[in-house]
């Protein structure tokens, strides 16, 4: 089995409900445990003119190969109403694979490490609740040397 870590995200249709909703749904994936997951997080859109957002992060140890997981994740945003309209537009719910092990995937559907985390707060804070404070990336930095570049600032735990 492999650890994963998971970003949940959603600004739309009762944010809270619709994190819980897909942390329950995570917890029922099949061929995985659950490990657990961060607080839920609430911050301003990096995009202006959109509703905030709540984030959070899950961990599970998983035997799905990575498109797998991926392919349960975009099951999951769909059942909760996820509509693809725009790029980066306000969402029901986004799902996205972070960290896969130890692995670095670049594949047309996945990239993993996720491309945009080691900057984003919403998703380095939740997850340092969930991983040892000497957390080394697949490509080396450490969860750490990453969180002293990016400010807590904006971030409301809920
Ligand atoms: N902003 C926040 N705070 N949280 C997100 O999950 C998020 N996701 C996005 C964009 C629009 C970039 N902004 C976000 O895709």
């Amino acid at each position: 089995m492999e650890t994963v870590y998971i970003g949940l995200g959603s600004n739309l249709a009762a944010p809270e409900q619709q994190l819980r909703q897909a942390l329950a749904a995570l917890a029922a994936l099949p061929d995985s445990h659950w490990i657990g997951a961060s607080a839920l997080y609430s911050s301003e859109s990096l995009l202006p003119g959109q509703p905030r957002y709540t984030n959070a992060v899950a961990a599970l140890a998983t035997d799905l190969a990575p498109l797998a997981l991926l392919d349960a994740l975009q099951a999951i945003e769909n059942d909760q109403g996820r509509e693809r309209l725009e790029r980066w537009g306000p969402r029901t719910l986004d799902l996205d694979i972070l960290l896969f092990g130890e692995r670095v995937i670049d594949e047309p559907r996945l990239k993993v490490p996720h491309y945009h985390m080691q900057a984003r707060a919403f998703v380095l804070y939740p997850l340092a609740e969930l991983v040892p404070a000497d957390f080394v990336l697949a490509d080396g930095r450490t969860l750490q040397g990453l969180l002293d570049e990016c400010p807590f600032e904006g971030l409301q735990r809920l």
